[in-house]
């Protein structure tokens, strides 16, 4: 196990350790008022407690060879951020106001740093006001941000943030302030970092739980390249719930390079949602084995009482005082640390992430030394630290639309319709009612997917299983066996991560594992780690998997149906986010199942068919009426089913029209590639037929707002229009029709 030494001064600020001859003491403190050196550079320490006015508490350390260093450690427990001020007013930010780079602060003392935390605070709550974006995660490490980029030097030294919802005051720091209004507008700052915004930006993210991975990958490479930088993984106890963040703990303590992952443990491993009662109570083991590190006051002391047994008596003492500690350490506190340190990383903590001389004290002992392998430091916070109405929320308000800073309350539009997932979670609950063996999944997202409303209904059949999204598909496997029906909720760019998963557990054994895609298409704000290009895609390839895709909400209701229906293999269905577009819902909310296979025509013409796949169906109903101006008559129909595919749909469509046209808002491969394949092996293309498919183009589409992101992507209904008008030679400025999008109803 990689071990450093640790020298205590204990919770009292008058306890006086004079030339302690500590020699491996192996476990984590309280992070106030320590000190921690190189375990071979022990020899002589002297610490001298001198108390100040202030509570703060200077102490000596001397190495072998007579070096002294002088280290101030703040005892005072009152260094928490100071007060904010939200008006509504732009803040006033002195300090702020002349740092353009990290750079700018490496001269402030603490009191300027908890200053600039102040003045950051402010200045995000007052942006995040105007432009929404995720607000809590964010003033949650804004004292940890200062005390990193005060330690460390981006870009030289890298930072790693998981998720990267939390990186506004990062941002604002490295240069990008004057851009903060744009935030996750079109062209504007992203909402995560990304390597292509900035050089301060190590890693591109939206998904979680990929720091500490990369973050080795970096130290490998600086190793391996004889590079001296340090590598920073910052990782929330939520992201950390996911397999891919204990592979990856799991090789850096193997390969022991030296690298810093920071464990930010706020309590709130799913993300919290405002639509149920209270805020989500974090799920999975570790999260309770960090609270119970976190509370273990008591062992703190106990150990401290036995390694002062140790060190002044030795011998069998000794033997007994590790034995003491052993069983203490395995009874009370922490599994959470005995886990990381069985993984060969150095645990120091908990330690309060508001804190930042303590942040700072540590950070900057961690940095110099110089082979400590893998540390993990265990930092706790407050998501929304610092601004009341964010700390009161049920939500934390994590994610938010515009806001008034005075109050927190958001400026929610107001909508005639729900959104797709709440008609997706209506219609689920409906079939719940009738059928207790239907059960859900999601992976820490109930308010994203609707399944908040499903679990306070039926608490008994609803799982939260952190974000764990491969666990999430192998579960629901396991619960089809049983014989339940499993609705494995995940949003489209999620499911990703669970793909295995997907054809070895359940397409493959043919297990009835029913997969609900939200967010599927374009998303908007949250960019293109979040877009559900490619799902039609890797779903539609596997042999036994039925793939659908609702036109509009009373479709999903009765894809809802047909999946719970479907009980000999595997089903899934896509739908976009934004809003349902109005149409009469069936009684109850409770489908009816579709023929499997069948698609439908939903207006005929002549000329022209245009077979849509999924809610885009709407814009080529727009595209149709446009097109209906121009006098040329579209037939415009809904395939419902990507797989299998309706072929006497596509046989009739093109035996009566010259064109086909079909329309997907995803990825090539998809729907229209199922579809020329079709033509093609049944010589439908040997005659005149003229076919075009429209997907989304083959690069990823930036954050933006849904209009301009389908605009960009060449699929509002004009696009659609467009592309008919030039397949029968007529010219497209012709179109004057107003554009009317469906996703402009987000
Ligand atoms: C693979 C994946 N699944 C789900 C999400 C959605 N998501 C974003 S933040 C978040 C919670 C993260 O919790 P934590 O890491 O503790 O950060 P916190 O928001 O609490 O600061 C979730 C589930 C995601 N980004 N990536």
């Amino acid at each position: 196990m990689a071990s450093l030494g640790v020298a205590s001064m204990g919770s009292s600020p008058s306890m006086v350790i004079n030339g302690s001859n500590i020699s491996q003491p192996s476990t984590a403190l309280w992070s106030r008022g320590f000190k921690i050196f190189p375990k071979q550079n022990i020899s002589t320490l002297q610490w001298i407690p001198l108390k100040s006015k202030h509570g703060t508490v200077c102490a000596i350390s001397s190495d072998a060879d007579g070096n002294e260093s002088i280290k101030g450690i703040s005892n005072t427990g009152k260094d928490g951020p100071l007060m904010i001020k939200c008006s509504g007013e732009k803040p006033p930010t002195p300090l702020l106001d002349t740092i353009n780079y990290p750079i700018h602060m490496k001269n402030f003392n603490i009191k300027e740093l908890r200053q600039l935390a102040k003045e950051l605070r402010e200045e995000i709550i007052f942006s995040v006001a105007e432009t929404g974006g995720h607000l809590s995660a964010s003033l949650g490490v804004v004292d940890l941000t200062v005390a990193l980029h005060y330690v460390f030097n981006t870009p030289h030294d890298k930072v790693v943030w998981d998720v990267g919802h939390q990186s506004y005051p990062h941002k604002i720091l490295t240069g990008r302030r004057s851009k903060m209004g744009t935030m996750r507008q079109t062209s504007g700052l992203a909402g995560f970092p990304r390597r292509v915004e900035s050089e301060h930006d190590a890693f591109g993210v939206g998904h979680s739980s990929t720091s500490i991975s990369a973050a080795i990958g970096m130290a490998v490479g600086r190793d391996l390249l004889g590079k001296h930088n340090h590598v920073i993984a910052v990782i929330g106890d939520g992201a950390m719930t996911a397999g891919q963040a204990y592979e990856a703990l799991n090789n850096a303590g193997f390969l022991d390079s030296n690298m810093i992952i920071i464990l930010n443990d706020n309590k709130q491993v799913s993300l919290p949602t405002a639509t149920i009662d209270g805020p989500a109570p974090p799920v999975g083991a570790l999260s309770s084995a960090l609270c119970r590190l976190q509370a273990s006051k008591k062992f703190r002391q106990l150990r401290e009482v036995a390694k002062d047994i140790t060190h002044q008596i030795g011998g069998a003492t000794h033997q007994l005082a590790a034995k003491v500690d052993d069983y203490a350490r395995g009874m009370f506190s922490a599994p959470g640390s005995a886990l990381f340190e069985e993984l060969g990383l150095y645990y120091i903590g908990p330690v309060d992430g508001h804190n930042i001389q303590d942040l700072v004290a540590i950070l900057e002992n961690v940095k110099s030394m110089p082979t400590p392998g893998p540390v993990l430091i265990h930092v706790v916070t407050e998501k929304g630290k610092g601004y009341p109405p964010a700390e009161k929320a049920a939500d934390k308000l994590h994610g938010v639309v515009k806001f008034d800073p005075a109050t927190g309350k958001q400026f929610k539009p107001k909508s005639s319709t729900l959104s797709y997932t709440q008609y997706f979670a209506e219609g689920l609950m409906a079939e719940a009612e009738r059928d207790e063996k239907i059960v859900a999944i999601h992976a820490a997202m109930g308010g994203g997917t609707g399944l908040n409303y499903f679990q306070k209904r039926f608490p008994e059949r609803c799982f939260d299983v952190g974000i764990a999204e491969q666990h999430a598909v192998t579960f629901a496997a396991g619960l089809a066996t049983e014989g339940l029906k499993p609705f494995c909720a995940i949003y489209s760019s999620f499911l990703q991560r669970g793909y295995d998963q997907v054809v070895h557990d359940v397409d493959l054994q043919k297990l009835p594992v029913r997969f609900a895609l939200d967010r599927a298409g374009l998303v908007g704000a949250d960019g293109p780690t979040h877009c559900g290009a490619f799902d039609v895609t890797y779903m539609a390839c596997l042999p036994n998997m039925v793939v659908m895709a609702p036109s509009d909400e009373a479709e999903l209701m009765h894809m809802v149906a047909t999946s719970a229906a479907i009980d000999d293999r595997p089903s899934c269905f896509r739908f976009p986010r934004g809003n349902g577009v109005g149409v009469p819902l069936p009684p109850n909310n409770k489908g009816t199942p579709l023929k499997i296979g069948k698609g439908r025509i939903l207006a005929e013409g002549t000329r022209i068919a245009i077979l849509g796949y999924g809610s885009i169906v709407q814009n080529c109903l727009a595209a149709r009426e446009m097109l209906a101006q121009q006098g040329i008559s579209v037939t415009v129909a809904d395939a419902r089913f990507c797989k299998p595919l309706d072929g006497d749909l596509i046989r009739r469509l093109v035996k009566e029209h010259e064109i086909l046209v079909t329309v997907e808002e995803g990825s090539i491969g998809g729907f229209g590639s199922h579809v020329s394949h079709f033509l093609a092996l049944h010589g439908l293309f040997d005659g005149k037929l003229k076919w075009r498919p429209m997907v989304l183009p083959d690069r990823y589409i930036d954050h933006g707002s849904p209009k301009d992101q389908i605009e960009e992507a060449g699929l509002s209904s004009r696009h659609i229009a467009a592309t008919v008008m030039s397949l029968i030679g007529k010219p497209q400025n012709a179109l004057q029709a107003p554009v009317i999008e469906y996703s402009s109803l987000i």
